[in-house]
């Protein structure tokens, strides 16, 4: 029983941590079933010690009676800051054998205090205006040059080094070089958070890149989110937090003698905006040339003499500076264009088969000075020309001059990203190939924890679709869309689909991170704002959009079972919640003129903003119940539970009637009553009816907007009624979901009716083609229709249901990666029998729940009975239930009618 998967702070690559007590964990591995964890053995030791060397040891558990594998604290030594260190796990099983210890890992400990401080070109120092053989340079370009600072020092190392470390952030986006390597593959550091609050910075080994002798580190910075354009208020331009960008390092040698040296950004370094990159912003896009070639900046003995001193910043320090918590941002896949087309004599559209986010690296051959631009857009016009309207005010416009080198040159922007699938190049070049361009698709670097495929392709591309909104928008923070003069974290879009997030990948890591940017976006009076970092969209309170303030570390938790960031959320979540019942008094959501969207692009339906707010507030309620009682405080477990009492009765006196009709009979209102569980038992029914005909009435459409969008088929499922969920998912006519697809959707787009047969486009104020809103569907494929799932009162995974809904599909094969392990449910219906495979990891356990036919169960080939590992079978009409320890299974239920499945 081999532990795998060792995560220090959620993370499996190497975190930093600033915490005196990280948590770890671990997934286990064995064959067989009934498989359990009976102890664990934790050590710590110093990175370059060994671990059986008991004077090196910081922590030693030694065998500890538990069955857990989350969560679990250092207790050893105090960490002293800024070193790095080793662990492993060993754990003992259900038959006393102690087995091997796991392959190590490795987690840094933070910087106590910085040696180093910020630094920043002097504005004094004017770039030069033009490239010295360039007299036609265009002046509209250099109108808005504002080319990137290059700033550098060299530094001296005498005596052997046995690591070197390097601790960097920025006001702004940075990239460093060691004697002329790139640090790491991060990209766009420090990430974005509210700069005026909180800032993060990153730790790399730099070993490899410093030696003894002379060596240079160099930093480029561009404006990121700090200083360039973000979201769409253009009163308010850019510098949403500064004017230039500011750089903060320092690198700590340590040497095999046992001193530590330290090189810090200082006044000692020099800088210059004659470099290459002549303009970078993440909206409108970056300008190389590359006849500003500095050589070799980046390493010793190189010539600055007509660089200047950096100046030491008088910007106010940044409270708090934390290590990075989340995975940085990476370019996690490549991309092939799957055709070009010359659309004139200098102008050829790229198109690379699927809308991305990221950029291109174009490698071309031309004359000193031939200037190519490249434009960007998700969406082809009727004459075949990139439709970039809906970019709004986002210019997305890459531009590379080429220092006609003779041979090919490379281009690829640093500080930038655009959303896309048609590149349109334009510039006197030779005809351009496929091979001349590479999408280099960029996101936060979150592991994949999920699969969903089915016999049905159009399922499996909205699967697809779904994939590929969250990579393009889990940038840094959950943004609803990567293209437009937006990308904003918008709380209500994130609320919505973490559920759905949460199971194609790991990003317990990255919602921590957001999380802090959620608190620090609170305003004083309690409400959670509607965008996180805030900025741009500055009210605060609404409706499912301040609710994620709640909902979001309690979906958390149930997810990755991150005690301490529930805890910390805990007393703002009270905070939300004092803030809700002081506005309305009568229990009933009435602030009048408050902020509200409704339910968010809904299509000919208006649910009333009341019933909506006052469902959510229940639903808040009801989670602060759950959530206080796993926190312990069974006071005000009792307080939160009574409010959920009281406001669940306001909303049915006021809003529901005898016959469960709900205020404005809409397809949300009944959702988001049923879901949320205010409705009395006697009135559940009827109200699912009348959803029932809602749809019904619609020729078996939806009309939800972003609310009722995720809620719907579980509602549908859970309320009896599996076969009108099916019908929605694979319905392909207005709208729904299979419209898009088979109209070309690659991702999930912002509304339903983002282009229609009948009336082309939407308007181009607000139409995205990369929202994962309306993706929150995914989570019933993998919870209903594979599904795998936590029941209501389970959390983290150790006791789940797998209790597919098969539909009319033939099959549907699911994994989920949880923080336990991976869990597997793998169904075939076909020939009058209904086959389930499953996995199910270590210490954990399932009930199964499968269609019921005339005939027996059978497990392996033999009555599921006898089977080991299974603790119970039982039937009724419908389905047999089935209790099972860990291990891999094989069941299948005989003579079950239709050849199809059940009929629900
Ligand atoms: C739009 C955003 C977002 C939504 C808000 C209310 O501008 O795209 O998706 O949450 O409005």
């Amino acid at each position: 029983m081999q532990p795998s998967r060792l995560r220090c702070e959620h993370r499996e690559d190497v975190p930093c941590v600033d915490t005196p007590a990280p948590r770890f964990a671990w997934t286990l591995n064995a064959d067989g079933r009934n498989r359990r964890q009976t102890a664990y053995q934790i050590r710590v030791w110093p990175d370059g010690a060994a671990h059986d060397d008991p004077t090196r040891l910081f922590w030693d558990s030694g065998m500890v009676e538990s069955s857990e594998t989350l969560e679990i604290p250092y207790s050893g030594l105090p960490l002293p800051p800024a070193s790095t260190f080793v662990w492993t796990v060993r754990v003992r099983d259900e038959s006393d054998i102690v087995h091997g210890w796991a392959e190590p890992a490795l987690f840094r400990t933070a910087l106590d205090s910085w040696g180093a401080v910020w630094i920043r070109h002097n504005p004094l120092v004017a770039p030069s205006t033009r490239p010295s053989d360039d007299a036609s340079y265009p002046a509209e370009l250099l109108d808005r040059e504002e080319p990137s600072p290059y700033m550098r020092r060299e530094f001296q190392v005498d005596s052997e080094i046995s690591r070197a470390t390097l601790y960097v952030t920025a006001r702004g986006l940075v990239e460093v070089q060691v004697n002329g390597q790139r640090v790491g593959d991060n990209l766009l550091d420090p990430g974005w958070t509210d700069y005026h609050k909180r800032i993060e910075y990153q730790a790399h080994d730099v070993t490899a890149y410093v030696r003894n002798g002379p060596n240079a580190i160099g930093a480029i910075l561009g404006t990121g989110w700090y200083a360039g354009h973000v979201g769409f208020d253009h009163e308010h331009p850019s510098a949403w937090y500064g004017h230039s960008p500011e750089l903060l390092c320092e690198v700590r040698i340590e040497h095999a003698d046992g001193r530590t040296t330290i090189v810090t950004s200082d006044g000692s370094w020099r800088a210059t905006r004659n470099g290459p990159i002549r303009y970078s912003d993440l909206l409108h896009g970056e300008r190389i040339d590359a006849r500003y070639g500095l050589g070799g900046w980046s390493k010793p003995n190189f010539d600055d003499t007509d660089w200047s001193p950096v100046l030491v910043s008088e910007t106010p320090e940044v409270p708090i500076i934390v290590p990075a918590r989340a995975q940085p941002i990476r370019v996690t896949a490549q991309l092939k264009p799957i055709s070009v087309t010359q659309q004139a004599s200098d102008t050829f559209t790229f198109d690379l088969g699927q809308n991305m986010v990221g950029w291109v690296r174009l490698a071309v051959q031309g004359p000193r000075g031939t200037r190519l631009e490249l434009r960007f857009a998700e969406m082809l016009d009727r004459d075949g020309s990139i439709y970039t309207a809906n970019l709004r005010s986002a210019r997305a416009q890459d531009t590379f001059v080429l220092a006609g080198t003779n041979e090919i040159e490379v281009f690829e922007p640093h500080f930038t990203f655009h959303g896309f699938r048609y590149v349109e190049v334009r510039g006197e070049i030779d005809p351009l190939l496929p091979e001349n361009l590479t999408g280099l698709v960029v996101s936060s670097d979150t592991p994949q924890t999920g699969s969903f495929t089915c016999s049905d392709e159009m399922v499996n591309q909205l699967q697809r679709n779904i994939e590929w909104g969250q990579r393009g928008n889990f940038i840094s923070v959950p943004t609803d869309c990567p293209q437009r003069d937006e990308r904003l974290g918008w709380l209500g879009d994130a609320q919505i689909f973490l559920p759905t997030a949460s199971l194609n990948m790991d990003i317990d890591a990255f919602v921590s991170k957001w999380g802090d940017d959620v608190l620090d976006a609170q305003s004083p009076s309690g409400a959670y704002s509607d965008v996180a970092p805030r900025i741009v969209a500055s009210t605060d309170g609404a409706p499912a959009w301040a609710d994620a303030g709640v909902i979001v570390p309690w979906t958390h938790y149930r997810r990755y079972g991150d005690l301490r960031m529930l805890r910390r959320h805990w007393p703002h979540m009270e905070r939300y919640l004092a803030y809700i019942e002081r506005e309305n008094p009568k229990l009933l959501w009435s602030r009048e003129g408050m902020d509200d969207y409704g339910d968010w692009l809904s299509v000919d339906e208006h649910t009333p903003p009341e019933v909506i707010a006052t469902a959510y507030w229940a639903h808040d309620a009801s989670i602060m119940a759950q959530a206080a009682d796993v926190l312990g405080n069974t006071e005000r477990k009792i307080a939160y539970q009574d409010l959920y009492g009281r406001i669940s009765k306001a909303f049915n006196d006021a809003y529901v009637d005898d016959d469960g009709r709900i205020r404005g009979n809409t397809q949300t209102g009944y959702v988001l009553a049923l879901a949320f569980g205010v409705l009395p038992a006697e009135k559940r029914a009827k109200a699912a009816a009348h959803l029932v005909e809602n749809i019904e009435d619609r020729g078996w459409h939806l009309a939800t907007g972003f609310l009722g969008a995720g809620h719907l088929c579980p509602v549908l499922t859970e309320s009896g009624y599996p076969d009108v969920a099916h019908r929605l998912l694979l319905q392909d006519t207005y709208p729904s979901w299979g419209y898009s697809i088979r109209h070309g959707a690659t991702t999930i787009w912002e509304r339903w009716d983002g282009w229609t047969k009948h009336a082309g486009f939407q308007t181009p104020e607000m139409n995205s083609f990369n929202h994962y809103s309306l993706g929150a569907i995914g989570a019933w494929l993998f919870e209903y229709v594979g599904g795998i799932r936590q029941g209501q009162d389970e959390f983290t995974y150790e006791n789940v249901l797998i209790a597919p809904v098969p539909g009319d599909l033939a099959y549907a094969r699911t994994t989920y990666r949880s923080v336990r392990g991976t869990f597997v449910s793998d169904w075939v219906q076909a020939d009058s029998r209904f086959t389930l495979k499953v996995d199910v990891p270590p210490n954990t356990r399932a009930t199964l729940t499968i269609p019921a036919g005339s005939g027996p169960l059978l497990e392996g080939g033999s009555s599921a009975q006898d089977a080991a590992g299974v603790t119970s079978v039982q039937r009724d009409e419908q389905f047999w239930t089935t209790k099972i320890t860990s291990g891999h299974y094989e069941f299948q239920a005989l003579g079950v009618q239709p050849a199809r499945g059940p009929k629900f």
